[in-house]
């Protein structure tokens, strides 16, 4: 199954121009990939293993890997709920793209949870637990939390803050570059969206006047519903200074936010306003 998998911290840097967020990754256009996953469903080894659909219940995922900068110090951890574990996306993957699973992304055998934030997606899983309440682990009850502005992350309670689970509505423009020069004329702009938990995207729209007038980018089909969905557009562009700006509809009709400002939060996590880049046309 192709899915892409997107880190909560994509898009980081531009919170960071609104205010600093220290100790974590300045994620740029970065940090989501799309692969070709092949392995076993979980619901079909949970199945197995006897366990039942009930909404109370949650799947705790263990790794080996230390992370120092948890507190206390542990092991990488996170859990999703029961529900989402039994749905047909979610698995158990030991190769990615035809091959073996790389050692880098989880190999022998990782979690794919298609949809949610990429924290979910637990590499190097050594055990599963079925129980009645999310892991306790640092990367779920502290950490990939949106925090209120005013949250001060050395002293904030465990279970404090929103948990990320779904992503959120979200694109981003990959050519050209921020920074990049342009040559007048026509220039074609191409990018990747992506819809939350279950959702399709829809439309995008590019706007080359600061969001005054906005025109339909043409869609890609997705190789899967669990996948980005690539767009484009050719555009005449004149000399002078130029931003891009772009924006993905999602299947319900939500559009994303216009300002980053509005979305700062003291881990950086979920910045999905509109993509946005700064050209010279020469
Ligand atoms: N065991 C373990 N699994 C993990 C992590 C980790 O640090 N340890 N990082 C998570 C995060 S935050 C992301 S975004 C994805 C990144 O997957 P990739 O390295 O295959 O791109 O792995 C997730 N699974
Ligand atoms: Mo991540």
């Amino acid at each position: 199954m192709v899915a892409t998998l997107a880190c909560a911290g994509n898009r980081r840097a531009e919170l960071l121009k609104v205010r600093p967020i220290p100790g974590k990754d300045p994620w740029e256009h970065g940090a989501i990939s799309t692969a070709e996953w092949t392995g076993a469903r979980l619901a079909d080894v949970l199945e197995g293993a006897g366990v039942h659909h009930d909404e109370n219940l949650h799947v705790a995922f263990a790794a080996p890997d230390v992370a120092p900068e948890a507190r206390p110090v542990q092991s990488y951890g996170s859990s999703i709920s029961l529900r989402k574990a039994l749905s047909a996306e979610v698995l158990l993957a030991w190769e990615m793209n035809g091959q073996p699973l790389p050692r880098v992304h989880g190999g022998p055998v990782r979690v794919v949870v298609p949809g949610y934030i990429g924290a979910r997606s637990v590499k190097w899983v050594t055990s599963m637990t079925v129980q009645a309440f999310p892991s306790q682990n640092y990367f779920q009850a502290l950490d990939y939390r949106i925090l209120p502005p005013e949250a001060d992350v050395d002293t904030v309670a465990p279970g404090e803050g929103i948990p990320l689970s779904s992503l959120p509505l979200n694109c981003d423009i990959l050519t050209p570059t921020d920074g990049d020069r342009a040559a007048a004329g026509p220039l074609t702009i191409r990018g990747w969206a992506l819809a939350g938990d279950g959702h399709d995207v829809a439309r995008v729209d590019v706007s080359v006047d600061q969001g005054r007038t906005w025109r339909q980018a043409t869609l890609e089909q997705p190789p899967s519903r669990w996948a980005w969905r690539m767009w484009s557009l050719t555009v005449d562009v004149d000399t002078g200074p130029l931003t891009v700006m772009a924006r993905a509809w999602d299947d319900t009709g939500a559009v994303q936010p216009e300002f980053t400002a509005s979305l700062w939060n003291p881990r950086g996590y979920g910045n999905n306003a509109y993509a946005r880049i700064e050209l010279t046309v020469m």
